[in-house]
């Protein structure tokens, strides 16, 4: 996918505040720090396009970025970090559900799980939602830089099981190597292909 521009429309908390751009939209969702803004500096080669921390709880709202005119990205909040405020915390799911809910623009939800860990009940609690609103969604194991070749299948087929409702449609994702970055703009294009 080439990249002519990116660029950050705005942040959002309640539907009254989502741009009305009219384009096809996919929304990138996950726990704090498992990598959502990172990979979509990465989707879009831009370094610091959506702000990044190795701190998490970096992103706190919801944040719109328009590509090539074409397509909408959004950062949603991560959930599951315990140094959040708690304010924060209890925001986060209606924040979310109602986003899902509501979002007549979206196509596409990519869960982020951490390629060397299971999936949290709150990753659990958001497949439910996608389930609930049927909206469709792919599965990016990321950081998978991080395992070691040796024990990367091995790790990738246990998140697969515990990940079953998406049936093989999930990718391996590095934002530090682009492992995965052309599949993912893949899923991407089928999706917003869709009416
Ligand atoms: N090695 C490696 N590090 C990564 C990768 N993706 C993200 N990181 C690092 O993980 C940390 C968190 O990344 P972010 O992109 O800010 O995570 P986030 O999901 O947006 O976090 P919140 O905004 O807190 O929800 C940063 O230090 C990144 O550099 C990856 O694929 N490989
Ligand atoms: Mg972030």
């Amino acid at each position: 996918m080439k990249v002519k521009d990116a660029v950050f429309v705005k942040s959002a908390v309640t539907p009254d505040g989502y741009p009305r751009h009219g384009l096809p939209e996919v929304a990138f969702a996950g726990r704090s720090n498992v990598g959502k803004s990172s990979l979509i500096n990465c989707l879009v080669h831009r370094k610091a396009l959506a702000k990044t921390s190795s701190s998490p709880g970096k992103t706190q709202l919801l944040n719109f970025f328009i590509v090539n005119s074409a397509f909408s990205l959004v950062d949603l909040p991560g959930y599951g970090f315990a140094k959040v405020p708690e304010k924060v915390r209890r925001g986060w799911g209606p924040m979310v559900e109602s986003y899902l809910k509501n979002r007549g623009e979206l196509r596409l939800v990519v869960l982020l799980v951490d390629a060397r860990h299971m999936p949290t009940d709150q990753d659990l609690q958001l497949v439910d939602w996608l389930r609930q609103y049927r909206i469709p969604s792919v599965a990016v194991l990321t950081k998978i830089d991080k395992v070691p070749k040796s024990k990367k299948k091995s790790q990738v087929d246990r998140v697969v099981r515990s990940l079953s409702e998406f049936q093989g449609n999930l990718i391996t994702f590095s934002a530090a190597t682009g492992e995965g970055r052309d599949a993912l703009w893949g899923e991407i294009r089928r999706a917003c292909q869709r009416p």
